[in-house]
């Protein structure tokens, strides 16, 4: 197991890992105890992203200053010294782009190949999350399609996994195959961040934000703030089985993405945002709570999947399957998803049993 060397560090690096720490939930200790060749590349990447991702969550930023700081954020983060400090943003990671100065200067100590894949994601997802806000404020409703659900989740996460697949294969963590099947990688983005819009419902309401798209909703409710009413739950509850049923059509292609990982230590930092999101999928199916409160899995189911997940691809499937069959067994016939939802359940197990068949 790799530990970070405090003694050997720089004080800008020691700075991006008290930024990490103070940023993510649940990434921070998996870079941490990542491979050496990628720590620092994966830490930063995730900082930058982190950054990106603040001034788009920042509700109380004008979009006429939104738009082109996401769009520009590539070229902010090559000028020496800069930081954004002037009079936001107001979110609660703001800290670290006051601070931004301390991860420009440990990008610039960055080995171009990285570099480079860093600067190019961050050139496509600014832009892209400039476009949905931009979107969102023009026609103060949100996603309508699913189509433009799922290049949302493109641009926020699909991306990000398409960076992480590039900087392993470059440093021969993973088996180069992963890049001519870019869909794979790809779903391990889309399940993630499904997971996320699925979970946050609530919070994104009061903030504003919409993200399930209309062409789901539209199905169950009239208006997207009928979802909220008490007496719409049983219709609210069907809608959301329909959105969690369209986030498990990726869970094969996320098994079959972490096949290709060659690396322990990278292994378990893909691993573990999964387990967690298949066990988070799980808890926000037909759980009228996600409807009113923001609800996380507890504490000790979450230590539990980072022992689970840690281990190996056979370890992980068991975690897929035992969710899986929660859910399956929660499933209402009542619901109009019930078939559909039963099917992709029976088609996951099955999935599971061809690659570790049970005798
Ligand atoms: C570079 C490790 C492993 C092939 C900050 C990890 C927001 C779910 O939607 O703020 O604002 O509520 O809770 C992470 C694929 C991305 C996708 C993405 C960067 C996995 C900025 C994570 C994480 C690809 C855009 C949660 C996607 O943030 O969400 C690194 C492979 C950041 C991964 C956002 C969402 C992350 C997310 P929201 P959160
Ligand atoms: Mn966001
Ligand atoms: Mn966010
Ligand atoms: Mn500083
Ligand atoms: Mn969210
Ligand atoms: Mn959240």
């Amino acid at each position: 197991v790799h530990k970070r060397d405090p003694s050997k560090e720089t004080a800008t690096e020691k700075s991006c890992f008290h930024f990490l720490e103070l940023t993510s939930r649940s990434f921070s200790a998996v870079i941490q105890e990542l491979n050496p060749e990628l720590l620092m590349p994966i830490c930063l990447f995730y900082l930058v992203l982190r950054g990106l991702d603040t001034i788009e969550d920042d509700m109380t930023l004008d979009i006429a200053e939104k738009e082109p700081l996401l769009r520009q954020f590539a070229e902010k983060m090559e000028i020496d010294g800069w930081t954004f400090d002037k009079n936001g943003p107001n979110e609660k990671d703001r800290e670290l782009l006051v601070h931004f100065d301390d991860i420009i200067v440990e990008l610039k100590n960055t080995k171009k190949e990285y570099y480079d894949i860093i600067r190019d994601i961050t050139v496509k997802m600014g832009n892209g999350m400039a476009d949905y806000a931009l979107n969102a404020e023009m026609n103060a409703n949100g996603v309508n399609t699913i189509e433009e659900y799922e290049l949302y989740c493109h641009y926020v996460a699909g991306l990000v996994g398409e960076g992480l697949t590039r900087l392993f294969v470059e440093s021969n963590l993973a088996n180069p195959q992963l890049l001519v099947r870019m869909d794979l990688t790809e779903s391990m983005g889309q399940f993630l961040q499904k997971t996320n819009i699925i979970r946050d419902v609530h919070e994104d309401y009061l903030d504003k934000r919409r993200f399930w798209p209309k062409q789901i909703w539209s199905q169950y409710v009239d208006k997207w703030d009928d979802m909220f009413l008490p007496e719409n739950r049983e219709k609210a509850l069907n809608c959301s089985s329909h959105m969690v049923l369209n986030a498990l059509k990726h869970a094969d292609d996320c098994i079959f993405y972490m096949a290709g990982i060659r690396d322990q230590s990278v292994f378990n930092f893909v691993a573990i945002p999964q387990s967690m999101a298949i066990a988070t999928l799980e808890l926000c199916f037909r759980n009228p709570a996600i409807f009113d409160s923001h609800i996380k899995i507890t504490k000790g189911d979450a230590c539990h999947l980072m022992s689970q997940s840690t281990q190996n691809l056979r370890v992980v499937c068991q975690v897929f399957r035992r969710y899986v069959r929660k859910i399956a067994k929660k499933n209402d016939p009542r619901d109009p998803n019930f078939l559909a939802i039963s099917a992709q359940c029976g088609k996951i197990e099955q999935f599971i049993e061809t690659i570790f068949p049970t005798q």
